[in-house]
């Protein structure tokens, strides 16, 4: 097998269900990519209805000339603008009507610029849905395999047509499946094929994987990655952490690496800038380096400092399960220090990191009208203010416990009891569960005192 240096198709897909990017945040977007390395660009948010549920009616005419503004701002930099449609929901793979009405819709947008296009059967049924179907082919991989065969022939005739990616209905697992090893084997070649690895939301991609993908579908995949997208059941869960555990001669064996990003644009180039990283030099790439560098650059320098401190406690997904390490140490060595040691200093030392928390958080919330990054992840740094004032009245409670000093103890019980009830109704992750588990130690203490 010949050694690529990198991967060839270098993605990110706005593939997410949620809210989709607005104009101006899709050009900022598409100009970051082109700063990144990156070449290619998919649109595709689940909620642009044009897309999916009315894949059959055109596109408004101003929707369309929209189009033609970001082909346009793509190609200055060097990213080739992919157009994805859905037509799972309601076609008639059989029916020559509906095959012409996707080719049209497609070329409604050929005629915009758009010379790279998509055909996704994601999320939807594994069997065929329509009687004319059933009759004229055996299995959905069949009808999918007609359709694109379809699809390709009259578009690839189209004077300078790109690629065609397609997205199977069955897009995660082990590549053995007999729904995925049809379609491998035959659609044509220059279809690229995606898949997500393993799982829906991978939390390792391995050669050794893709390699078993190959021998069955004969084909390498192309690897959508759900990661940093959070939407659904993640939707707690800001994917500001760096991308990890995908492995560093995946690229030997990948016909290339697109990222689903968040709905959030600005969150997503953390993780975005890591992956781009990884892309560039896979095997020299350090999350953690990756991840400091990202930072800079989209906090900005002023809030760089104060970012990283707070993003630190947002870290968990399904990449990494590191809750809050730091915090989670520093509570270890209090709980040490407070037993067998110096209680005052210990009291002392821990007060001082969840007052850090608080400040940690005042100081980026000062600037949230102004700064986008800010904006996005607010509710998250909301929170992390909050964890760091229940983890201030914790040590109060402590500290006038100790001191035999009951009535203050009371009163901050109550307040303690307050804060928390206050913290845990904000469904946010932040600090993962490393400040439940301590005040739950903490209630422990205060029963047994009494
Ligand atoms: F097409 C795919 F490769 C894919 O991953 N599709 C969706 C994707 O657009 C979405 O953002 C992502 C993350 O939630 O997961 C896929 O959608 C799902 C996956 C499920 F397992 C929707 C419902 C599910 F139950």
């Amino acid at each position: 097998m010949t050694e690529q240096t990198r991967f060839a198709i270098r993605g990110v897909i706005e593939g997410f269900y949620g809210k989709p990017w607005s104009h101006q945040e899709r050009l900022d977007m598409i100009d970051f990519l082109g700063r990144n390395s990156y070449n290619y660009y998919f649109y595709s948010p689940k909620d642009d209805p044009y897309l999916r549920d009315r894949w059959m009616q055109p596109h408004p005419e101003r929707d369309l000339e929209q189009f033609g503004v970001w082909v346009a701002a793509a190609r200055k930099r060097g990213i080739s603008f992919v157009y994805a449609l859905s037509p799972g929901f309601g076609m008639n793979y059989a029916s020559s009507q509906h095959l012409r009405l996707l080719l049209d819709k497609y070329q409604s947008l050929y005629k915009q610029g758009v010379r790279d296009f998509a055909l996704l059967f994601d999320d939807i049924p594994l069997q065929l849905m329509h009687t004319e179907d059933n009759e004229q082919f055996s299995q959905l991989a069949e009808a999918h395999v007609h359709t694109t065969i379809q699809v390709w022939e009259e578009m690839s005739a189209w004077p300078d047509v790109g690629k065609l990616f397609v997205c199977p209905t069955q897009y995660r697992g082990m590549g053995d499946e007999p729904y995925i090893t049809y379609l491998g084997r035959h659609l044509p070649k220059a279809v690229e094929l995606f898949w997500t690895g393993r799982f829906v939301c991978s939390p390792s991609l391995t050669s050794q994987d893709a390699m078993r993908f190959l021998t069955y579908t004969q084909r390498r995949p192309l690897y959508w990655d759900n990661y940093p997208v959070n939407d659904l059941a993640m939707a707690n869960e800001l994917h500001i952490g760096p991308l990890r555990n995908r492995d560093h001669d995946l690229c030997n064996y990948a016909a290339g690496y697109v990222a689903n990003a968040m709905s959030r644009p600005e969150s997503s180039k953390i993780p975005l800038m890591t992956a781009a990283a990884y892309l560039r030099n896979p095997e020299a790439y350090d999350p953690r380096t990756a991840w400091g560098v990202a930072i800079a650059e989209v906090a900005g320098e002023e809030k760089q400092a104060a970012f990283r401190r707070f993003a630190e406690h947002v870290q968990s997904s399904f990449l990494h399960d590191a809750e809050s390490p730091g915090l989670l140490e520093a509570l270890l060595q209090f709980r040490f220090q407070f037993l067998r040691g110096d209680a005052r200093k210990a009291l002392q030392d821990l007060h001082t990191v969840f007052v850090e928390m608080e400040t940690t958080a005042r100081d980026l919330l000062i600037d949230v009208d102004e700064h986008k990054l800010i904006r996005e992840s607010r509710e998250w740094i909301e929170k992390f203010e909050g964890w760091g004032l229940v983890g201030q009245a914790a040590v109060a409670l402590m500290e006038a416990g100790t001191n035999g000093k009951m009535a203050q103890a009371a009163f901050h019980l109550l307040k303690l009891k307050r804060l928390v009830k206050r913290v845990e109704s904000m469904p946010q992750m932040v600090c993962g569960h490393v400040m439940s588990t301590f005040v739950e130690a903490v209630w422990q203490e205060v029963k047994k005192g009494r």
